[in-house]
């Protein structure tokens, strides 16, 4: 190099973050990019990584700039035909957005939840009571899938029928987000049938009148969306309402059954179950990725990303910058988790975040009741997909009282 030579301002890395190895375990690329610095070339893809706490929040805060209705996945809807037809929430920008956002805000929200808590009280102890007839189970099964299966699906109002879909819809949806790799040829052929019930469930006529479903619809009724858009919205709910759940609990679980330090802390304070859960989320980051569009020329921390270009956040390496978090590896109970984007950041942030708390709150307040003990009784098995950190299986031994 010259004395007029520049030298190159990004770093540049040819790992592809959705190769099976580095899905089983990313942490160790988290870093590599966190540490190559802010911005990371990536060689496999052609896109931008930010991976470090300050510039994925910035990223996410600013919408103007990072768009999502180009594709919040590797695929530029610019250039190429989403798999199905757009969500008109996670794939919208304003002006678009703002309405179906505020009818989810409201149907969601923390008072309409108010009449569930209670029955999903009951429901997780009813679970846990007979779950706990076994000292051995798996948890991934037995708590982590059944608990969100039991509750989640009669609060949308969906009919018995056909719930088997709705998990690998969903596992389908996040691999989607991801390079057209083996995980997504996987799913391909069976994604049509999958989807043909989960879209049929979407009319008005299909949900129970007392569901989220019949309250989107009844927003649609007031005039708050149009009948055209009610159906992608609770399309939205069967999308992103369980898969996320299940794999969250699976964290936390995990998190328990490898800390009984923490868990024993957990009984002695009941009331830090909500910590707990968005502590575990933090930690695993059960949805690891999302990328966004730059709308103009714009410049981040000394590079320049063009117009149309696409950015990946890596949601999970931000939950564990040492340069935001203390001890980032260690799930703790006594910090305050709040600020973590495991549920995004900014118009964007995940509007079902009230659903996934109740839900943990509830499962995980009636295993302190009755577990002493929890502890791994073999070796937990991944199950992998291109944005979600997810386990398989996960055998459990308990202690009851
Ligand atoms: C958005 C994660 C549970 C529905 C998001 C985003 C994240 C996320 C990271 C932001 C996407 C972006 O910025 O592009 C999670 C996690 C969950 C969870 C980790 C469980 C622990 C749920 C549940 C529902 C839901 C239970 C539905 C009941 C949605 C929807 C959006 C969203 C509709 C799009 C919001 C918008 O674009 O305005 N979620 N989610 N999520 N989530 Fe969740
Ligand atoms: C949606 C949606 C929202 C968040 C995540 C997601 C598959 C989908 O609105 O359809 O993942």
């Amino acid at each position: 190099m010259t004395e007029t030579d520049t030298p190159p301002v990004t770093a540049s890395l040819d790992t592809d973050p959705f190769a099976p190895d580095v899905l089983a375990n990313p942490l160790p690329l988290q870093a590599r990019l966190r540490d190559a610095g802010p911005v990371v070339y990536l060689e496999s893809h052609g896109v931008h990584a930010l991976a470090r706490y300050e510039h994925v929040h910035a990223v996410l805060s600013d919408w103007q700039t990072f768009q999502s209705a180009a594709g919040v996945g590797l695929a530029n809807f610019r250039e190429e035909k989403p798999w199905r037809p757009p969500s008109l929430l996670l794939e919208a920008d304003p002006p678009l957005h703002d309405a179906p956002r505020a009818v989810l805000s409201r149907v969601l929200g923390p008072r309409a939840l108010r009449g569930l808590r209670q029955a999903w009280a009951e429901d997780a102890r009813a679970l846990v009571d007979q779950v706990l007839r076994d000292t051995e189970f798996d948890a991934v099964t037995a708590l982590a899938q059944a608990f969100p299966l039991r509750v989640f699906p009669d609060a949308v109002g969906l009919e018995e029928e056909g719930r088997h879909h709705l998990l690998p819809y969903g596992d389908h949806a996040f691999n989607a987000f991801g390079p057209p790799n083996a995980l997504v040829d996987k799913g391909a052929p069976h994604i049509a049938g999958h989807a043909e019930w989960v879209n049929g469930q979407c009319t008005r006529e299909r949900l129970a009148p007392d569901g989220f479903g019949a309250a989107i619809w009844a927003a649609a009724d007031r005039g708050d969306v149009t009948a055209e858009q009610a159906p992608l919205i609770v399309r939205s709910l069967l999308t992103a309402g369980v898969d996320t759940t299940v794999h969250a609990l699976g964290a936390l679980l995990y998190a328990f059954a490898t800390h009984p330090e923490q868990w024993r802390r957990l009984r002695a304070d009941p009331g830090l179950a909500r910590v707990a859960f968005d502590e575990a989320v933090r930690w695993e980051s059960p949805v690891q990725t999302f990328f966004r569009t730059t709308t103009r020329d714009v410049e981040i921390a000394g590079t320049t990303v063009p117009d149309g270009g696409k950015i990946l956040t890596f949601l999970g390496a931000a939950n564990r910058d040492p340069r935001r978090w203390d001890d980032p590896d260690s799930f703790d109970l006594t910090r305050d988790p709040s600020a973590h984007v495991g549920f995004g950041m900014g118009i964007h942030q995940c509007v079902g975040q009230h659903v996934a708390r109740l839900e943990a709150e509830s499962l995980l307040t009636a295993l302190a009741e009755r577990v002493e003990e929890i502890e791994l009784a073999g070796a937990p098995r991944r199950h992998l997909n291109n944005t979600l950190r997810a386990w398989g299986s996960m055998p459990v031994r308990v202690r009851t009282v």
